[in-house]
C-alpha cells in the first residue's frame, strides 16, 4: 500500500459541500465531473489539501445509487480509496482471503493515461477501491476536468489547515469488532497496533471498545470500534441508529498547525467538542505531558486535547458531526513523534460526546 487515495463521500447536495470543505475546511477544488462532462446522474467534486483528498459525490437526478445511499444513511463515506502499486495483485489477494469483490480489475484510460482499479466491500455499505493512478497525470480520473478553486486558499503557511488523512475510523455491530480486525489482518496484511480501548475502560466511562488495525507502513490506519454496554447509549449505538448500520465514524487529518487550523476553522462556523478547563488545571495531565510546542494556555482556550507516550506527544481535537445526523466527524491531529489515537484523552472526549448525546435527548 502506498497511502489513502481518496475518502468519498455521498452527500444529498454536492454542490454546497464543496463549498464548505472549501471555506470551512480551506480545501482546494481541483476536479469535476457532472452533466456537462457527460456524467449525466451523478456530479462530483474533487477537493484536496495537501496529499488529502476528498470526493464528494451527489445526484443529479432521482433513483441514481448515491441519492438511495443519502436517503438511507444520510450524508456520509461510501469509499475509503486506496493508493496501491499492483491492483490485480492486492485484488485477486484479498478475494483469495475472502474478501467480497465489488468490481474486478479493469483499467480507464483518457488522454492522460491510465488509472487501474477495483473494489471490495468492507463494515456496512462502505467499500474499498484500490487504485493505481501511476500512469495518470490527469487531475483525478478519466471522466473528470480540472476545476478552479471555489475560494481564496487560506491565508496561512501552504495555504491549507491540514496536508494528509491520518486515519480513518470504522462503527461496526456489537460483537464484531474482532471479525472486523481479523478482516483487515488477513485480507490486507494489515497488523494490530498497541492502542485500543479494552473491556477494563470501556465499562468504567467509555461505551465503546476500539482496536487499530495499519498496514506494514502505517501510512493507512483504521481504528475500529464496536458498542459496550453501559448505562446510557452507546455513542457508537447512537450512530448504528441514525446511520442506518456501520459505517465511517470519523476522519481524522493530519496538520502542522493545530492551533492556526481550529482558530480559521472556528471562525468559519466549524463546530469543536468542547473541554473543561478542569482538564487543563488538572495537576497530573500537566505532570504527564510535560513540554509541548505552545503554552497550554493557548491548548486551553482552543480546547485542544494533548497526550504523551513514548515515541513523543499529539495534539488533537474534534469536530462536533458535520450533518444533521450525529454521524460522521472530523478530528485535527498534529504529532510529535507520538504514533496513538489519544489514549490519554479518551476520558475526556467521551465525556464531551455524552454531553452533546445528552443535548440530543439520549437516554
Ligand atoms: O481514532 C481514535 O481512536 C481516536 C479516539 O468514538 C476516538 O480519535 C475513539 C473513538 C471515538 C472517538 C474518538
Ligand atoms: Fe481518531
Amino acid at each position: 500500500m502506498n497511502g489513502m487515495d481518496a475518502v468519498v463521500f455521498a452527500v444529498g447536495n454536492a454542490k454546497q459541500a464543496a463549498h464548505y470543505y472549501s471555506s470551512a475546511f480551506g480545501m482546494k477544488l481541483v476536479a469535476y465531473r457532472g452533466p456537462e462532462t457527460g456524467s449525466r446522474d451523478e456530479v462530483s467534486y474533487v477537493l484536496t489539501s495537501g496529499g488529502a483528498r476528498f470526493e464528494l459525490r451527489g445526484a443529479v437526478r432521482a433513483g441514481t445509487g448515491v441519492s438511495r445511499h443519502v436517503a438511507e444513511h444520510g450524508d456520509g463515506v461510501i469509499d475509503l480509496a486506496i493508493d496501491v502499486p499492483d491492483v490485480e495483485a492486492a485484488y485477486s489477494y484479498a478475494i483469495s482471503q475472502g474478501a467480497k469483490g465489488l468490481a474486478e480489475p479493469y483499467t480507464v484510460e483518457d488522454e492522460h493515461g491510465k488509472v487501474v482499479m477495483a473494489a471490495i466491500a468492507t463494515y456496512g455499505e462502505t467499500r474499498h477501491t484500490l487504485v493505481d493512478r501511476s500512469n495518470y497525470s490527469g487531475p483525478y480520473l478519466p471522466g473528470f476536468v480540472a476545476a478552479e478553486p471555489i475560494v481564496a486558499a487560506p491565508a496561512v503557511k501552504n495555504g491549507r489547515f491540514f496536508q494528509a488523512v491520518d486515519h480513518c475510523v470504522g462503527n461496526v455491530e456489537l460483537g464484531k469488532m474482532d471479525e472486523w480486525v481479523e478482516f483487515y489482518k488477513r485480507v490486507m496484511g494489515f497488523t494490530n497496533m498497541a492502542e485500543f480501548v479494552g473491556d477494563d475502560i470501556a465499562t468504567e466511562y467509555s461505551a465503546l471498545m476500539s482496536k487499530v488495525v495499519a498496514d506494514g507502513t502505517r501510512k493507512v490506519k483504521f481504528p475500529l470500534n464496536e458498542p459496550a454496554v453501559s448505562r446510557k447509549k452507546s455513542q457508537i449505538d447512537e450512530y448504528l441508529e441514525f446511520y442506518g448500520g456501520p459505517g465511517v465514524q470519523h476522519v481524522a487529518l493530519a496538520t502542522n498547525d493545530i492551533l492556526s487550523a481550529v482558530d480559521h476553522m472556528r471562525a468559519a462556523g466549524v463546530e469543536f467538542l468542547d473541554t473543561p478547563d478542569s482538564y487543563y488545571d488538572d495537576p497530573e495531565l500537566r505532570a504527564r505531558i510535560g513540554e509541548v510546542r505552545a503554552p497550554i494556555e493557548e491548548l486551553k482556550k482552543r480546547k485542544i486535547l494533548v497526550d504523551r507516550d513514548e515515541d513523543g506527544y499529539l495534539l488533537q481535537i474534534f469536530t462536533k458531526p458535520v450533518q444533521d445526523r450525529p454521524t460522521v466527524f472530523f478530528e485535527l491531529i498534529e504529532r510529535h513523534g507520538s504514533l496513538g489515537f489519544g489514549k490519554g484523552n479518551f476520558k475526556a472526549l467521551f465525556e464531551a460526546i455524552e454531553r452533546e448525546q445528552d443535548r440530543r435527548g439520549n437516554l
